[in-house]
């Protein structure tokens, strides 16, 4: 058969990973080539990320993958390195959970207010948006010198091929993109003095970023040419790209560090209620908006098991699914848990804050931390179907929170809708899919998810129990 193989080089918060996708007109097989820890580093001035080792990672992991026919990279957003006038790399880029954009959103709304700032860029209030943390920076020695700014997986995409550019889906996170025109808010920038021309040119999912430079082949031992492909390079855009819906009647939830949880829409909601219902219009593919809601994640618990001392996980889901439902529940939404550290007290102070028993062992905070999660869910795709008046009829759940079972079966449950359950890799997934794409084996967004679901392994977990505890669980949050 005439099968074509594509690298995907996904970069999560806390591991990146090489899968190599075999491609052929009715087959997609994805396998993991390499994969290695993203450690973030603190460092005297802040928290950054160690972007030469993911860098080494990527290199690795194409040498690991062998001759492929493109690579895709895509990665975690609103984050970027700077780069001086030879187009040498100013620091470490800085990581969103780092403090320094914690009071910056009251300056920016005295320039422009915040509901003229969501009519404008349609985006969630989130402290790390791009647009704060370069009104953060404004002040600083490195801003000052940098001649250009490479969103992550641009900055790698330069290192492996020379070339620069902005792609689109992850450009629309920095806050600086209108949603109904689909490139830049100048109108903004200029107001809030960032110049737009620290950005390279803008481009689109599927479009041509260069080939793999001499040296990059050397190390990895390829034979070139071998083009990189712009993909949707914002993870997010990736993993919805690959959601193996059938129709529009669906909901999203990308798991993993985050919940990401929404609808896809032809066009961005940009209501004042929606702003009032933290809700953001991301840019997808093919001219579709990604409308969801950043709900804290997998993060809770990933913040918990570190300092547990990491037990088993497959062991902590067990005994927390026989602790009683709906004990306690935080607000999954709150940016209180943004930092580090810290977070089995913080959920305790949260639990006790609104009258709730407070949970004490492992399995304890884990359930609170699964029924929260869930609880979260329900409400995001609950307002989201209302303020964008697109009613569905299933809940589709991609990323690594597929594989926790207990979560997948309680949201259904809070949703009151079945959850489809898979692919887990969802954003390597998105990211071949759109190489393949533009190298003609696949085609349209609607292809593609026929492919993903003749080929993919799904599950599915019905609703259970009723629905009504869990509007009475979310009447808690209120309180206190
Ligand atoms: C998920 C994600 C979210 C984004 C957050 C920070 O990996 O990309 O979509 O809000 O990370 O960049």
């Amino acid at each position: 058969a005439n099968l074509k193989s594509y690298a995907a080089v996904d970069l999560g918060a806390s591991s990146g990973r090489v899968m190599v996708g075999r491609v052929g007109p009715d087959s997609l097989e994805l396998a993991e080539a390499h994969r290695f820890p993203n450690r973030p580093v603190r460092v005297p001035e802040g928290l950054r990320w160690d972007v030469l080792a993911l860098y080494a990672g990527v290199l690795e992991g194409l040498r690991a993958a062998g001759q492929v026919d493109s690579v895709g990279i895509d990665s975690w957003a609103v984050d970027y390195g700077l780069l001086d006038a030879d187009g040498a790399l100013i620091g470490s880029p800085v990581h969103y959970r780092d403090s320094r954009t914690e009071d910056v959103a009251q300056k920016v709304w005295a320039t422009v207010p915040a509901a003229e700032l969501y009519a404008a860029t349609g985006l969630q209030y989130a402290p790390f948006n791009t647009l704060y943390q370069l009104t953060a920076a404004r002040a600083s020695t490195q801003l000052s010198y940098a001649k250009r700014l490479l969103l992550i997986p641009d900055l790698l995409t330069y290192w492996l091929t020379g070339e620069q550019g902005t792609e689109l889906t992850n450009a629309s996170t920095t806050q600086l993109i209108d949603p109904r025109t689909r490139d830049w808010s100048y109108d903004i920038a200029s107001r809030l003095g960032i110049d737009l021309s620290l950005f390279a040119p803008l481009r689109q999912p599927g479009d041509p970023a260069g080939v793999l430079r001499s040296e990059v082949l050397e190390e990895t031992g390829l034979t070139g040419p071998v083009p990189v492909t712009a993909v949707g390079s914002h993870d997010t855009a990736s993993a919805v790209a690959a959601v193996p819906a059938e129709g529009e009647r669906f909901a999203y939830i990308c798991t993993g560090t985050w919940s990401l949880a929404g609808l896809e829409l032809d066009a961005p909601v940009l209501s004042e209620e929606s702003r009032a219902a933290n809700f953001t219009n991301e840019l997808g593919l093919d001219g579709t908006v990604r409308y969801l809601r950043n709900i804290m994640g997998l993060w809770l618990l990933q913040e918990c098991v570190r300092a547990w001392g990491d037990p088993e996980l497959g062991a902590l889901l067990l005994d927390a699914a026989k602790v009683p439902a709906l004990r306690s529940v935080v607000d999954a939404g709150d940016a209180a848990f943004l930092a580090p550290g810290r977070m089995p007290e913080r959920i305790a102070e949260a639990c006790r804050a609104t009258g709730q028993p407070v949970p004490t062992t492992p399995a304890e905070v884990t359930r609170c931390i699964l029924d929260s999660l869930a609880l979260a869910h329900r409400r995001a795709v609950t307002d989201a179907q209302r303020l964008a008046g697109h009613p569905v009829d299933v809940v589709h759940v991609v990323g690594g929170g597929t594989r926790n079972a207990l979560l997948c079966q309680l949201t259904a449950d809070a949703c009151g809708l079945p959850v489809v359950a898979g692919p887990t890799e969802a954003a390597a997934l998105g990211n071949v899919l759109v190489q393949a794409r533009a190298h003609g084996l696949v085609g349209d967004l609607a292809d593609g998810r026929r492919l993903l679901t003749r080929t993919q392994p799904l599950t599915r977990y019905e609703p259970q129990g009723d629905a009504a505890r869990w509007s009475e669980a979310e009447a808690r949050l209120t309180r206190g």
